[in-house]
């Protein structure tokens, strides 16, 4: 094993560079030519690719740190046998190894020659200096015609076999034509695109000066510990394209630092907080391209917006499953109401960390109440179920215990105290879940109250609910007590901080103290949003909910 410190390699000019995005870390293992950190320039980016396969054992750097050439990036502990083997040159020790720097192509650093061929200030933009005679290939173009670019825009990106290069707009204007296309084979000197611009004329003559600055060396420099031969490999600034096939993928599998993408990429990806290991790649050899970051990013935003995916949650969608494979199937579309269900539960479950309590109500006064009190309901053209009931009990509670009546602020420091106490009930409908809300609950009576939930489970089911009847709840009730079940976890109403989910009454055999008697038991559960309710809250909630329930005379008090 030997301890290799790897350098920032010669900058072709520039005195110091910006660290903006630092690869790898302690404890990483590299592979040969993998990204350690992307550096940038005023004029350019760049990649330096490690010049070791090897193990990260110290970092040197920090993004935001400013280099300049011959500082210490990291230390890579590297195997003994891989070094001699790539070092049959002559034993330095100590010193700093430049690999033979033959002109390969530079990367991203270069800026496109340009040159001024008319005083109209239209301006022809050039292959810069490619580091040789060999032709490189263009393998995407960044802009269209009528785009209107900033200086250091990228206008298209070119490929050696050795290194992958974005070359950037030397000065401002619009695109007027573009004199190559994708595959195209170019050397310096030959034109790339023509822009238009307001550039005087003195700083576009003053251009072609800056494409003979010598070209960024291919490699970082090598320092040797003292006994270590140092390798006469020459590694490229930017890993061939070939090397990286595997980087690219839509399937989580690579980090950002493994994906194939320039630095014009890498930068788009920082500036939208899209993780390049996510992203699908369409260039070539499965390069990474601005397109497919917008894609991405369009992508995740419809999903949002569509329900699959809620913010924050950086949870992966469901994967698609074709059903028919299976057997027969049917697609219904969903209604308007069904699609803003999936979108509100999924906005609950969510963002509110859930709590659910369990109790059970004796209400077999209540009951017998109720029963004796079935004809004068007729009379009065209501029906007293145990719903009224429920809706008094959960009003007085609200009232007896205010810390249930709130909601949280949005700006997530403070909490809104409710003075009204209004009640939703979720109302089961042919077009799905429903909740209009009874307005000052506390104040009404039950027959009051009966009248009421009547009228809004008839409007519900007939579509007739305004957007006025659904909205201004502090607390829902959920009732399946007609249809059966022991209890059941209901999902809080955001931004309603509690929710409680009715069960289907039983008789069950209670102990008094001396005997078991057959007691009508109702299970409640309440479930509430932890952010806004504590435990012992919601415990002194339900127990004076339960109370009430159990010895309605209490309903008076
Ligand atoms: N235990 C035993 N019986 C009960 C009961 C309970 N908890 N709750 C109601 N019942 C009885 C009623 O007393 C009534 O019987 P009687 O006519 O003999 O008195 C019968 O069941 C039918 O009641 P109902 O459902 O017509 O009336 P309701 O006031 O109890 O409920 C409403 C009204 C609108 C809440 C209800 O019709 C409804 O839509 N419930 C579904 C709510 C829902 O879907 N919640 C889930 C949301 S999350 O997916």
């Amino acid at each position: 094993m030997a301890t290799e410190t790897v350098l920032v390699p010669d900058l072709g000019g520039a005195e110091s560079v910006d660290v903006i995005e630092v690869c790898v870390a302690v404890g990483d293992v590299l592979e040969l030519e993998q990204s350690i950190v992307v550096l940038e320039t005023d004029k350019a980016s760049m990649e330096i690719p490690s010049p070791f396969a090897g193990k990260v054992v110290a970092m040197h750097v920090n993004e935001g740190d400013s280099l300049s050439e011959g500082a210490a990036l990291l230390d890579l502990e590297i195997e003994g046998a891989q070094a001699s083997s790539e070092a049959d040159a002559e034993l330095k020790t100590d010193i700093e190894v430049k690999p033979e720097t033959k002109a390969e192509p530079i990367v991203e650093t270069t800026p496109a020659v340009v040159e001024n061929k008319s005083v109209s200030a239209e301006t022809v933009l050039t292959t810069p200096d490619v580091g040789g005679d060999d032709a490189v290939e263009v393998i995407e173009i960044c802009v269209s015609i009528g785009d209107v670019l900033s200086e250091g825009d990228s206008i298209v990106v070119l490929e050696s076999d050795k290194a992958s290069m974005e070359i950037p707009a030397e000065s401002a204007g619009e695109v007027v034509s573009i004199s190559v296309v994708e595959g195209d084979k170019v050397v310096t000197g030959d034109a790339l695109i023509v822009i238009k611009g307001d550039a005087p004329a003195a700083t576009i003559a003053q251009a072609p000066a800056t494409a003979t600055q010598a070209p960024i060396a291919q490699s970082a420099l090598i320092q040797t510990s003292a006994t270590q031969t140092p390798p006469t490999q020459t590694p490229t600034v930017q890993s061939a394209p070939q090397t990286q096939q595997k980087s690219s993928a839509s399937d989580s599998s690579i980090s950002s630092a493994e994906a194939y993408a320039g630095p014009a990429v890498r930068k788009l990806a920082r500036q939208l907080g899209v993780d390049l290991g996510r992203v699908k790649s369409t260039g070539p050899k499965n390069r990474l391209t601005r397109e497919d970051i917008r894609t991405y990013v369009q992508n995740v935003v419809a999903q949002v917006e569509g329900g699959q995916l809620q913010s924050g949650s950086g949870i992966p969608p469901i994967p698609a499953v074709d059903f028919a494979k299976f057997g027969e199937i049917e697609t219904v579309k969903l209604s308007k109401i069904g699609k803003l269900t999936v979108k509100s539960m999924s906005r609950s479950w969510l963002n509110v960390p859930h709590v659910t309590q369990f109790d059970e109500a004796d209400i077999t006064e209540l009951e017998s109440f109720r029963k004796s009190m079935k004809a004068e309901a007729e009379k009065r053209g209501v029906r007293l179920t145990p719903l009224p009931f429920l809706i008094k009990a959960a009003a007085a509670a609200l009232v007896q215990e205010p810390s249930f009546n709130v909601s949280l602020h949005n700006d997530g420091e403070h909490i809104v105290h409710k003075k009204y106490v209004n009640i939703g009930i979720a109302v089961d409908t042919p077009h799905g879940l429903l909740v209009p809300v009874i307005k000052n609950a506390d104040k009404k009576g039950l027959w009051e109250l009966a009248a009421e939930t009547l009228e809004l489970a008839e409007k519900a089911r007939k579509g007739k609910l305004l957007p006025g009847d659904m909205q201004g709840g502090c607390f829902t009730i959920s009732s399946l007590g007609a249809i059966g079940g022991n209890g059941f976890t209901p999902i809080v109403n955001a931004p309603e901080v509690a929710i409680m989910g009715v069960s289907k009454a039983q008789i069950k055999p209670i102990w008094n103290g001396s005997e078991f008697l057959p007691r009508q038991m109702l299970p409640l559960t309440v479930s509430y949003d932890h952010r806004a309710i504590n435990g012992a809250d919601c415990g002194r909630f339900f127990t004076c909910l339960v109370a009430l329930l159990s010895d309605i005379r209490r309903f008076a008090l």
